[in-house]
């Protein structure tokens, strides 16, 4: 019933710097080498494919202070900088974007962009994490538990935001209300303060327990989309949402995770939803695990991706 707009931009974000492990740089050629792009033309998009963002060009000429409480702030903001204003282009466009982390740092770059793009758009953050943390609360300083924290709305004063991310003040906020989360389960303590304070909609794995990913993803996008069926919608997939028996490739492993077909359902659910307008996977990083372990895990972000794209069974 939306008129999706039938072609896709595949945007590599290739980011390590939002956590401490080399090879979430990988994830975008590991996808694209298992097939993405015969994948997205077989279930009939046009498909573009912009450069590879390079995160390690960066500008800032004086070197940044060690900045432990967000730690490389100035090269992560510089680099979600580049994603927000390729994938406002995107958007501008009439092209859908998808964006191939990259660790979920990038989610301060994509959320910006499709936030000032699209202002009326409801978010969907599928993850074992909340992602709410602020320099103040993170228990790691790793910025991809941030992403969410840094974009809130009634979070952060401008003046909080870390060195290096002050662009972020230029871009709309979060509203706590337009974002659902499902398959928490490794909340931090000021993040629980937070979702409870602001009252965001969050299904947890307990939440998937009781009532099964048909009803939690039914009530996810009845909560975003009640006001506004046609409300464009972002999806951002973490693959540690999955369970770590079937996506062990991955930094920031929690066990008790989404089932493999509840992984892919939670996609198909979105996809026939009619209303997604962008997308981004992220996390996978083939180096944290033997052979076959990542293999079964790019693999698994590709079949993630396909059945966000539209593939159905029959
Ligand atoms: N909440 C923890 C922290 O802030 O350090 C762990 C965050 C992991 C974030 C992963 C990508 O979702
Ligand atoms: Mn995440
Ligand atoms: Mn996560
Ligand atoms: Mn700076």
């Amino acid at each position: 019933h939306c008129n999706y707009p039938r072609t896709a931009n595949v945007i590599s974000a290739p980011m390590t710097y939002g956590q401490p492990y080399v090879g979430t740089d990988c994830g975008p050629r590991w996808l694209k080498e298992a097939g993405l792009r015969s994948m997205l033309s077989n279930l009939g998009w046009r498909v573009k494919e912009a450069p590879a963002l390079d995160f390690d060009d960066f500008s800032v000429h004086k070197p940044p202070k060690v900045n432990n409480s967000a730690k490389n702030s100035h090269i992560v903001g510089e680099g979600t900088l580049k994603l927000a204003k390729l994938v406002e282009e995107t958007i501008v466009a009439g092209e859908f974007p998808l964006i191939l982390g990259g660790d979920h740092s990038i989610g301060l770059g994509s959320l910006a962009a499709v936030l000032k793009a699209r202002p009326d758009v409801g978010i969907i953050w599928v993850d074992a994490h909340a992602d709410l943390n602020t320099p103040n609360s993170s228990p790691s300083g790793n910025m991809h538990g941030m992403p969410i924290g840094l974009l809130m709305d009634g979070v952060l004063t401008p003046d909080e935001m870390p060195p290096g991310c002050e662009w972020v003040n230029d871009y709309p906020r979060i509203s706590p209300d337009s974002i659902v989360y499902v398959g928490l389960r490794d909340v931090d303590s000021e993040e629980r303060k937070l979702i409870r304070k602001l009252n965001i909609k969050a299904f947890t794995m307990t939440d998937i327990d009781r009532y099964g990913i048909g009803r939690v993803m039914e009530m996810s996008l009845g909560h975003l989309l009640q006001d506004n069926p046609d409300r464009p919608l972002h999806l951002s997939y973490d693959i540690d949402a999955v369970d770590p028996v079937f996506a062990p490739a991955t930094g920031t492993t929690v066990r008790g995770g989404l089932t493999f077909r509840e992984a892919h359902y939670v996609a198909e659910s979105v996809a026939a939803s009619g209303n997604l307008a962008s997308a981004e996977i992220v996390e996978l990083n083939p180096n944290l695990s033997d052979g076959s372990g990542a293999t079964e895990t790019v693999d698994l972000g590709l079949q993630i991706v396909t059945s966000l794209m539209g593939k159905s069974i029959i």
